[in-house]
């Protein structure tokens, strides 16, 4: 009796062994994301994947699917912390909801160019961190979009020029500044944006020349007026339990190729500004410079918006405004 369960113990701990040892020789992991191939993001965290497998040795593969195609935007990130993919990305001020300390590079003329843009991610990354901890994530990279501009069918001189437009918006602190100009906002994920605007659901739309382009806004507006009012960041995260169980030197490299994307995807980020701002203006699009009337208008409606959302970020909120202000 006792020599056989020894021997089934033994033959048990084999095969454990065994399929622990498969196991880790070779994970592949899904990874949403919501935008399409072409964005530089997506591009950034093909490169990435690849920099995972080369880097360890072929023992952890990244799948990406992007495009929103195996789970929608606003899923990704509780599919994450479910468990049911152990990565995703996500546009980090979508959480502004459950968190306002989240919301913080999504807050109008608050940090509106890449050296700002760094300063107030180094000032929220421990709270977001510390945030996202208590979700069971921790994050791997993020990488900012560039500064958001206005689009439109007619030139805007001042906010009344807002009023009634019926406005894309991506989030739920741009949606409240839309409607703090008068306009009429309506959430609209990227792959839908030609759509909403072809059938009359939205005329006028804030967001990155790097989606104006690739959504090829001068088949539906005319005027990129360049108000660089915010510099908002995706963010990629990983399960903690699902990073636990890899290898020391696959959680090292993991993390090593997120350094490299972090670094090259700012990079990328800043390259695209102008180049996608000449892609909107050899498609005939006007590029407006804003009038000093219009950039006060939307200042103020923004600095209105901070005060509401420090209220609403609390002691986490003081902790990166201050941070940021040093
Ligand atoms: N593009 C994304 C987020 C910000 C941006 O520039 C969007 O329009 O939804």
């Amino acid at each position: 009796m006792m020599k056989f369960f020894s021997k089934a113990l033994i033959a048990g701990a084999i095969s454990g062994l065994a399929l622990t040892g498969t196991h880790a020789a070779a994970e592949t992991w899904d990874m949403p994301t919501p935008y399409p191939d072409k964005t530089f993001h997506t591009v950034n965290i093909s490169e990435f994947a690849k920099d995972v497998e080369a880097s360890t040795g072929g023992k952890l593969k990244i799948k990406v699917h992007s495009a929103g195609s195996l789970f929608k935007h606003p899923e990704i990130n509780k599919a994450v912390r479910s468990g049911q993919v152990p990565a995703g990305e996500f546009f980090l001020s979508l959480l502004n909801n459950e968190q306002a300390a989240f919301g913080a590079d999504s807050q109008p003329f608050l940090a509106t160019n890449y050296k700002d843009a760094l300063n107030l991610w180094k000032a929220q990354k421990p709270v977001v961190s510390k945030l996202l901890d208590k979700q069971g994530l921790m994050p791997l990279f993020s990488v900012p979009w560039p500064p958001q501009g206005l689009y439109t069918k007619k030139e805007i001189k001042t906010v009344a020029d807002l009023k009634g437009l019926k406005f894309r918006a991506y989030n739920a602190t741009l949606e409240k500044f839309a409607n703090l100009t008068g306009a009429a906002p309506t959430q609209v994920e990227v792959p839908d944006i030609p759509q909403a605007f072809t059938t009359g659901r939205v005329e006028a739309m804030i967001t990155s020349p790097s989606t104006g382009a690739n959504s090829k806004a001068w088949d539906f507006v005319s005027h990129y007026t360049d108000i660089q009012a915010w510099v908002p960041k995706n963010i990629v995260v990983v399960n903690k339990r699902k990073f636990r169980k890899l290898d020391k030197s696959v959680q090292e490299a993991l993390l090593a190729a997120a350094a490299r994307a972090e670094t090259r995807g700012w990079k990328m980020s800043e390259e695209e500004t102008a180049a996608k701002v000449k892609i909107l203006k050899d498609n005939g699009m006007n590029i407006v410079t804003p009038s000093a009337e219009l950039m006060s208008g939307l200042k103020k409606i923004g600095s209105d918006m901070l005060v509401d959302w420090s209220k609403a970020a609390g002691s986490e909120g003081d902790a990166i405004l201050s941070a940021y202000q040093q």
